[in-house]
Order: C-alpha cells, then sequence, then structure tokens
C-alpha cells in the first residue's frame, strides 16, 4: 500500500484550502478571498484499498507580525517536517520570482510538486509561461496546470502523488477523514461566515470557540463564543437590534447542518477579550 504525507504551500490566497477541499471531493477547509483566513495546520485522509493519503493545509507564509502569526507559521514548520511529498501552489497570476523565493526558502529535503492554480483565469500564454519557469526549478519534480476552484485537471494529481508516495502501513482507521475534532470544523464554519459578512479588520480580530456540543437525539445543541478585541468590534458583530448576529447564526447553522448532516441548535455570544492574539494563554484556549 502507498502511504504518505501531501503537504500543501504557498502563500497567502494562492489557493491551498480549495486545493485540498477539491483533492478531498468535500469541504474540509474554509476558504475566503481575504488572505490568512487559515490558520491551522488541517489534515484530511483519502483512503482507498491501495493507498491513504494525508493531505495537510497550512496557513499562506507571512512574515509574523503577531504571536498569533508565529503559530501560525509554526505549523508551516511542522508540515514541512513530517512531508514525503510537497504540493508548491502558485497563483498563476502572481508574480514567479517571488513565490520561487518562497519555494527556495522552504529548503525542502523531498521532492515537490509546483500546481499553477487559477488556470480559468489566465491565457494560455501566461499559462506556459508560469510552466516554463518552474519546470526549470531544481526543487520541481512535475508541474501540474489547475483550477482548484471549477476542478480542471484534479484528476491529474493522484498518479504523480503516488509515484512520489513510498510504501507502508496506513497511519489512520479507514474511516477517519481528518485528525481533527468535529468542534474544530463547527468553529471553522463560523469563523467563515465571519470572514465573508464582515468587512474589514474584524475577522483578523476574531477567534471562535465552541464550548458547548451536545448530541441529543433529533438534533446537535451548539454553543460558541466569538472573540474579539473590542467593544466596538463587538458592537459591529451584534449589528443592529441584533441583525448581524442572528444573520451569523442562520448562515452559519446551515453551513454546520450541511457538514454534520443533522439538524443543528446553534448559539452564538460574543466576548472582548483584549489582545487576545498576543496572549499565550488565550491562543491555546482558542486552539492555536
Ligand atoms: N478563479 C479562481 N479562483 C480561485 C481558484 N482557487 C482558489 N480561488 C479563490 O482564491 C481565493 C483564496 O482561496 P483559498 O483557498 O482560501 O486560498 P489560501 O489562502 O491559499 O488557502 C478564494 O476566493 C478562492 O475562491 C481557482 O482555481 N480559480
Ligand atoms: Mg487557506
Amino acid at each position: 500500500m502507498k502511504t504518505g504525507f501531501v503537504n500543501i504551500f504557498g502563500r497567502p490566497n494562492a489557493g491551498k484550502s480549495t486545493l485540498l477541499n477539491a483533492l478531498m471531493g468535500e469541504k474540509m477547509a474554509i476558504v475566503s478571498p481575504k488572505v490568512q483566513t487559515t490558520r491551522h495546520r488541517i489534515k484530511t485522509i483519502l483512503t482507498e484499498k491501495d493507498y491513504q493519503i494525508v493531505f495537510s493545509d497550512t496557513p499562506g507564509i507571512i512574515e509574523p507580525r503577531y504571536k498569533l502569526h508565529e503559530k501560525m507559521m509554526d505549523a508551516v514548520k511542522s508540515a514541512l517536517e513530517d512531508a514525503d511529498v510537497a504540493l508548491l501552489i502558485v497563483d498563476v497570476n502572481e508574480n514567479h520570482e517571488e513565490a520561487n523565493a518562497i519555494f527556495e526558502a522552504l529548503k525542502l529535503k523531498v521532492p515537490a510538486i509546483v500546481v499553477i492554480n487559477k488556470i480559468d483565469r489566465a491565457s494560455q500564454e501566461k499559462i506556459k509561461e508560469a510552466v516554463t519557469y518552474f519546470e526549470s526549478r531544481n526543487y520541481c519534480r512535475k508541474v501540474i496546470t489547475v483550477s482548484a476552484l471549477s476542478g480542471i485537471n484534479i484528476k491529474k494529481f493522484l498518479k504523480p502523488i503516488l509515484e512520489l508516495l513510498p510504501e507502508g502501513e496506513p497511519f489512520y482507521s479507514g474511516d477517519d477523514i481528518s485528525d481533527l475534532p468535529t468542534k474544530f470544523f463547527v468553529s471553522e464554519l463560523i469563523r467563515e461566515k465571519i470572514y465573508e459578512l464582515l468587512s474589514d479588520e474584524i475577522p483578523y480580530h476574531t477567534a471562535v470557540l465552541v464550548r458547548e456540543f451536545k448530541e441529543k437525539t433529533t438534533l446537535v445543541k451548539i454553543v460558541a463564543d466569538i472573540i474579539v478585541h473590542r467593544e466596538t468590534q463587538k458592537a459591529i458583530i451584534i449589528g443592529e437590534k441584533g441583525s448581524m448576529i442572528k444573520r451569523l447564526g442562520t448562515e452559519a447553522r446551515k453551513e454546520i447542518e450541511a457538514f454534520l448532516q443533522q439538524k443543528v441548535f446553534l448559539e452564538l455570544f460574543v466576548k472582548v477579550k483584549p489582545k487576545w492574539r498576543e496572549n499565550d494563554m488565550q491562543l491555546k484556549e482558542y486552539g492555536y
């Protein structure tokens, strides 16, 4: 059996989370047009009769400015250490030299497949130029062009990945699709709605903590706290007469119901914790 870790690296917004979802055929990682949405390393597991691939989505590679950022880059480093294959993803329209500089700085010890993404948004000429550029890099074993969003060329991944993976025993039971608890995915789906519905810097100042997750006979009861820095941010999330928190709750509940395939009762609270992004204990409590 072929088994191993296939870890996805790239700059913010290149499409790492979208690619992971496309490879899994299921929504596992939240996606947003805003940068730095992914804060954790998310492992997902694809098991078939003759292979088990453990994919990892990682936060985009950035210069850390807050302790939260440092934790995010630790997630990138841990993914560097156990990779058997690296998927280096680049937006076809982003600057090749800058992406290349980041890929070189990773100092990969494992073979890499360069994934040129968002080809639905580029001319044939532009795509060809990117392929030529990355093909000649010495970390690159193969180039795949893809649109992670529309699914173009997603089927071309399996064969080259399996060729690069070692033989071995599976790491996870065949039923597992992730190493993270359901609670984590629930808090991520709430966080995704915050990115979608609230503008400016609010999502970056927000954490979500699922406090209660109880499976009852007919539904799942979930209580979650939305953590922000300031009272003004709390007021914006609650909205006029509670309109924003209500909308957030309704839309997040629908996503969670689709994910759990069960009816959900969702209760949200907004709490102010000044400077939580700088506080080790709070970062730990919120799962970072
Ligand atoms: N047009 C287009 N957009 C994409 C593609 N892949 C991702 N995106 C969009 O790019 C943005 C960032 O994607 P995301 O997966 O969150 O990037 P990450 O920061 O690298 O994880 C989102 O708005 C995605 O919908 C693609 O193949 N084509
Ligand atoms: Mg992401």
